[in-house]
């Protein structure tokens, strides 16, 4: 890894020489590797990623949202810190080249500076999660001007919770990994609940709540902390910045830190939805995008919780079924486990929805 990572660094002509790497684990995605270069000012340390292309069809155009996005956060936010992607410099190029290079494979690569911080892939502290609310509403805020028809749709129909469950059901009768026998009773539970979780996603198809440009994939661990103050830097993974509903971003964020156990928690009885955390977060991120959004959007936040997690069990169990192209996985079961949790997690939210609801009104 060491050779192509030199490599990669020598196309983006980093200055002084390689002195070392490590594997960063999270994201189930890209491959992404933390590396320190020694200079004769001391070490710096860069973040290389590269872009799983079976995901991402079209690499140079998330780059190109990206690009976008960074530079209008930081026309409107010049003070905070802003991700720095690397460009090759290509002789008689006026604009310094391009954001990213290939390997001798093929693969595509992209190298932003680190910014000395932390995260959390789950935290206890509501000041924390509250605060992890602020910076993706305040993230949903910085583009709520921004022009969405600028952007790539780099996966199509990413959060179209009607398409993901369709596909399962189709892929489940293909049965090309010969599994479906195994998940006939999570497929009825599919059945039971595909009503209410594709209602939000149609009313959004049919035009009932404004196109928002949001993250998409709205991880706890997709936000930078300061690691003194504990103060939000700034929110990374912007792949899937796309037009899409704000309730996907709250329900998204929810799902992953809200949940009482890890997102592949293979005892389910360990997995429910902590309401006090969910709680922390709602403050944080309603109280930053209220004015922003219409009622409407607002009464959905708990709705947007529960489909966008029966629509993660759904490409979990549809991964497991296909033989796991999709997602990294460390086990054989490890999908379906991770779709058991989440429609753990979702039958969870379901049953405490009156309770949700109420939070989030008295906040909004
Ligand atoms: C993937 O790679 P990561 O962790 O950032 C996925 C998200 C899922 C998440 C579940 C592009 O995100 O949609 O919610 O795994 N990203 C993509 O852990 O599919
Ligand atoms: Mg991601």
């Amino acid at each position: 890894m060491q050779d192509i990572l030199t490599e990669i660094g020598r196309q983006f002509c980093l200055p002084g020489t390689f002195s070392s790497y490590d594997t960063v684990k999270n994201g189930n995605i890209n491959q992404t590797y933390k590396v320190t270069y020694r200079t004769d000012s001391g070490e710096k340390t860069y973040i290389f990623q590269k872009v799983n292309t079976h995901v991402f069809r079209n690499p140079e155009e998330i780059m190109e949202n990206i690009g976008r996005v960074t530079a209008h956060i930081r026309r409107k936010c010049p003070e905070r810190p802003t991700l720095f992607f690397h460009r090759t410099f290509l002789s008689g190029s006026p604009d310094g080249g391009v954001n990213f290079v290939h390997d001798a494979d093929g693969g595509f690569w992209r190298v932003m500076d680190y910014l000395d911080s932390v995260v959390f892939d789950s935290c206890d502290d509501p000041s924390v999660i509250r605060a992890a609310g602020k910076a993706f509403g305040e993230f949903q805020r910085q583009l709520s001007d921004f022009d969405g028809s600028l952007l790539h749709e780099t996966i199509p129909d990413f959060h179209n919770t009607r398409r993901r469950l369709d596909t399962l059901f189709a892929d489940a009768r293909r049965d090309i990994a010969g599994r479906t026998s195994d998940v006939l009773p999570e497929l009825r539970r599919f059945r039971t609940y595909y009503k209410e979780a594709t209602d939000l996603c149609d009313r959004f198809a049919a035009g009932k709540f404004p196109p928002r440009v949001t993250h998409n994939d709205t991880k706890a661990n997709n936000v930078l902390f300061d690691r003194k103050t504990l103060r939000p830097l700034a929110v990374i993974d912007l792949d899937t910045v796309m037009p899409g509903m704000a309730m996907y971003d709250f329900g998204d964020a929810v799902r992953f830190l809200a949940n009482t156990a890890a997102e592949d928690e293979p005892d389910t009885e360990k997995v429910s939805l902590d309401v006090g955390k969910f709680t922390a977060f709602a403050e944080g991120f309603i109280g930053e995008v209220k004015d922003s959004l219409t009622s409407e959007e607002i009464d959905g936040m708990v709705q947007g919780a529960f489909s966008v997690t029966v629509e993660l069990a759904a490409r979990f169990l549809d991964d497991y079924l296909t033989g796991d192209p999709y997602f990294r996985t460390d086990y054989p079961e490890h999908n379906l486990v991770r779709a058991h949790c989440q429609l753990r997690l979702a039958e969870d939210i379901l049953s405490k929805t009156p309770l949700l609801q109420q939070i989030v009104r008295k906040i909004g």
